[in-house]
Parts: C-alpha cells; structure tokens; sequence
C-alpha cells in the first residue's frame, strides 16, 4: 500500500521545485492542512529540505543523499516499480522481507530495501557483504506472466540491466560473468539472487535480490574476496546510491516489457553482448563435473551454450564458470 508520505512525495515530484498550494495538495491527497505540515515535518527528519511560503504553498528544494523509501521515490520516473518500497536500516536479508512480504500478497514491483545486511544470501547458501550504506542491497518481487522454466531468463534480464547501467551512467566496461555476475576489470562489482515460488505450470512470484557494491574503498572490501571483488567508487568515484537505484528501476521497467511485448531475443542479444569471456575457453563447473569448454553464447531459454573437445554444443542450466585460473 501507497504510504501518503510516497504520495507526498509524488505530488511534490510532479510540480518539480515549484510550488504547491497546501489545500492542492489537501485536495488531491484528501489529508488535512495540519496532516501535511507533519508530514512535512517528517520529511525533513529525512533530510529534504523544504520552503514553506504564505499564499503560495510547499516545494522542495533539495532532497537528501540518504536512501530512503521518500528518497527513491522522489522524481523517480516509474509506472509499476518501486511504487512500494520498503527500506530498512538493517537487516538480515532483504530476500527473507520480499518473501514475507509476496506470500502476504505484496504488488508486482514492491522492492525492499536495506542499508545493511546481516546474513546477506548469495547462491547455494554462500554468504553475501553487505557492508552499511556502501552498496544497494535490495529484492525486487515480480508476478511475472511467464512459465516457471522461463524464470532464469529473468536472472539475465536483470544482468542486463546492472551492465547498462553501469556502462552508461559510469561509462565503465561491464561485462556479465553467466549467470549472474557483473564485473568490472575481472573483477565482481555486483550479483543477483533469483528465488521463485511456484507451482507446475504457474508463477506465484519471483524475488530478484540485487547486491552491488558502489561506495567501498579498497580497504572496505573482505579481504577474503579482495581479490576477486570491486566496487563502483575503486572502479570510478563516488556515485549517488538513490540516483542509481532509480536508474536500475527506469532500465528495469523498459527491459522487462521489451521482454515481454518482444521475446527473450532481444534481451540474449544484450546480455551476448556484454558476456564475460564469450568464445574463449574456461572451466566450467556443473555438478556432475568440471570441464574445459569454449563459452558459445547463451540459448533462447537462457541455458549457456557450451562447446566441448569434440565440437557438439551442449546447454548448461546450473553451473560455474572458473575463471581466476590461468587455463
Ligand atoms: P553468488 O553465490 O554468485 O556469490 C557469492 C560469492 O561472492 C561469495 O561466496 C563470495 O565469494 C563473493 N562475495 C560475497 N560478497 C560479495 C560482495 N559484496 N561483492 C563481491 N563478491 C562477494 C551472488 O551470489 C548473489 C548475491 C545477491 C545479493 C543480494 S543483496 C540483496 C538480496 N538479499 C540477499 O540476502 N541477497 C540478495
């Protein structure tokens, strides 16, 4: 449900820095005169600054660096995503809040936020950093219309869309390591968690958990993963976490109805063409074995494509590919 704080917010966003008249804003939000005023109270807390003028009404004239559910949605530029945020200062794992929240029937495009995670999930029960206010640590639910088999199609999208971001808005070289991983210079800035619920043949939801790391200094990475993990701010400079988030939002909505109206096509030639290592050989690590192979390109339905010692090209669903090794 829409807080009136986000609908405030929206109001404001709207009128971009002009002014609104109190009873405009009483009107369109059916809230009293002395319900705005705290609410705008509140707002402050939050760290925006806001001129109140006689005659003329409320604007904002700045709004703060903090991330915040009154922060993402301000000016952000979105139909159905982040329509409803949850943030949390800490948390355990924003998965486990998404989860809750979907099985209690939360809309398509809720996504929890957290400033810091205390048993942040990485695949197969690995651990994920993440470190306060340094990264985005965040769960998107989706009600996709698609089969369950066409869930991880969903994982690439999302990857897509971290690697357009980052090469547009930083102008950065971002490559994606299949399936999940974003890398900058050999090196993770960031990962994604899908999780599903569903029966046979339908999808009740999809949780996309997102980990990125942006503001660490070298010496604010673990040094257990030091050598195989970055961030933006080592990679580029200091960058406005709430500003990217609404990024990542704005690419994901256009993305996932590409996706839809279109087919996976268009979203297999995006991922191809940022795809770590395509056409070399690797190491590739399924359950069954570890192998050399040549990385082909990915399949319609998702899978990695493949190439063995003796030519045939096979399709990989569930794997790792190794890629520190000199091979
Ligand atoms: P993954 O299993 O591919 O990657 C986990 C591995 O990555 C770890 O074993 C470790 O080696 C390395 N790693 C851990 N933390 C970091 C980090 N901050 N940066 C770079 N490398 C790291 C990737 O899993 C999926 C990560 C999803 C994280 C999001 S955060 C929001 C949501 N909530 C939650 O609990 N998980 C997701």
């Amino acid at each position: 449900m829409e807080s009136t704080r986000s609908k405030l917010i929206q109001v404001l966003s709207i009128n971009n820095g002009n002014f609104i008249s109190g009873q405009e804003i009483s009107d369109m939000l059916k809230i009293s005169r002395s319900a705005i005023w705290k609410h705008m109270k509140e707002l402050e807390k939050d760290g925006y600054v806001i001129e109140a003028k006689r005659n003329k009404g409320y604007r904002i004239i700045k709004s703060p660096h903090k991330v915040s559910e009154n922060t993402v949605q301000w000016g952000l530029d979105t139909k159905w995503l982040g329509k409803s945020i949850i943030h949390k200062e800490t948390t355990s794992s924003t998965q486990s809040i998404a989860h809750q929240l979907a099985m209690d029937n939360a809309p398509h495009g809720t996504v929890v936020l957290a400033d810091e995670q205390t048993a942040g999930k990485g695949r197969l029960k690995r651990e994920w950093y993440s470190a306060k206010n340094k990264g985005i640590w965040m769960s998107i639910i989706l009600r996709p219309k698609i089969l369950p088999y066409q869930a991880p199609q969903l994982t690439l999208l999302t990857a897509t869309v971290l690697a357009d971001v980052i090469s547009k808005e930083l102008k950065l070289d971002a490559k994606i390591k299949w399936p999940n991983d974003i890398i900058l210079k050999d090196k993770k800035v960031s990962g994604i968690l899908t999780e599903m619920q569903a029966e046979q043949d339908q999808i009740q939801y999809i949780i996309i958990g997102i980990g990125m790391n942006v503001n660490h200094d070298h010496n604010e990475i673990p040094d257990s993963i030091q050598s195989r993990a970055t961030s933006l701010l080592i990679e580029s400079g200091k960058v406005d976490i709430t500003r990217l988030i609404q990024s990542i939002f704005v690419q994901f909505e256009k993305s996932y109805a590409e996706y839809l109206n279109q087919s996976f096509s268009i979203i297999k030639e995006r991922w191809e063409s940022y795809g770590y290592r395509l056409g070399e050989r690797i190491k590739l690590k399924t359950f069954q074995n570890e192998q050399e192979v040549i990385l082909s390109g990915i399949a319609e339905d998702g899978a990695l494509l493949a190439k063995y010692e003796d030519g045939s090209i096979q399709k990989i669903y569930s794997g790792e590919i190794d890629w520190f090794r000199n091979l």
